[in-house]
């Protein structure tokens, strides 16, 4: 309760930050996209992880402006990094239950991109078989209106949930995120390796791009390098940071 009590006014106060982490191409191991991650520097408490605010924040309605914020600062910075002449890249930001619900959702996302000015190309958004599964036949529409945006659309958190594959079949994407449990232990345990070859060989065959999350390791790399997994992200390359210490990675990169 006193966390909740905090978290009124603290975008408000200038307390979120928007942390980033690198997806990376297996097959050139250049940095492709990022991922926004929404941190709380809390004035006492420290760093604060969405995973204690934003369960808060969507329960009391909160997560609706925190969210379209975090939109904004994600679209903004990327902007700014094309205009300071880095390579373009796409930015991944995460949606919730309660945005996707919302009824303006598609219409926010477009005067975002026109403020900014970001291409729609250069932006992802994360969502989650367990928000898509409330109600199907909406969520085929609200998907296709904003993929006929121009954006990407990502399942995130893939295998965790409850989609069975004829419903995945219905949702217009563009990736496949696997879990990080089945890439935490894919070199360790035959069932996890079984289940990620799964994904990959159904995110290929219904042409799906697909991400692997939570690599930490060079073995577990080299598996899903050779399963012909076509984007990484995890600690193994790099935590999510700040949005300058992107910006020198991307000079260095350049
Ligand atoms: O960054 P970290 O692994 O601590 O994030 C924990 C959880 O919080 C993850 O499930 C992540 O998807 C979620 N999360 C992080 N940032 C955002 C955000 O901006 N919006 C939403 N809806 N979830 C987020
Ligand atoms: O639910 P979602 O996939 O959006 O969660 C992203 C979260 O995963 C972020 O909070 C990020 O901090 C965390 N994360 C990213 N890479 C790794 C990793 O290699 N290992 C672990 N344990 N967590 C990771
Ligand atoms: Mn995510
Ligand atoms: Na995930």
């Amino acid at each position: 309760l006193a966390l909740e009590n905090e978290l009124h006014g603290a975008l408000d106060r200038g307390e979120m930050v928007v942390f980033y982490q690198p997806l990376i191409d297996l097959d050139s191991g250049k940095l492709t996209a990022l991922e926004a991650l929404v941190r709380w520097q809390h004035p006492t408490r420290g760093l604060v992880s969405p995973a204690k605010f934003i369960p808060i924040a969507e329960a009391n309605g909160m997560i609706i402006n925190l969210g379209e914020w975090v939109l904004q600062t994600a679209c903004a910075q990327n902007r700014a990094w094309q205009l300071a002449g880095f390579p373009p890249i796409r930015i991944s930001v995460n949606l919730s239950a309660r945005q996707f619900e919302q009824p303006d959702l598609v219409q926010v996302v477009e005067r975002i991109l026109q403020e900014t000015e970001l291409e729609p190309s250069y932006l992802e958004l994360e969502v989650t078989e367990s928000f898509l599964m409330n109600d199907i036949d909406n969520s085929v529409k609200i998907l296709k209106e904003l993929r006929n945006i121009g954006l990407w659309v990502a399942l995130d958190d893939f295998g965790t949930g409850y989609s069975s594959l004829n419903y995945l079949k219905r949702f217009p994407l563009d990736m496949l995120k696997i879990d990080r449990s089945f890439v935490n232990d894919v070199t360790s345990n035959s069932d996890s390796a079984a289940v990620t070859d799964a994904i990959i060989a159904l995110a290929k065959s219904l042409r799906l791009n697909i991400t692997a999350e939570g690599v930490e390791t060079k073995e577990q790399l080299d598996y899903l390098q050779n399963r012909g997994c076509n984007e990484g992200q995890g600690f193994y390359f790099c935590r999510p940071v700040p949005a300058d210490t992107i910006s020198n990675m991307l000079e260095k990169d350049a």
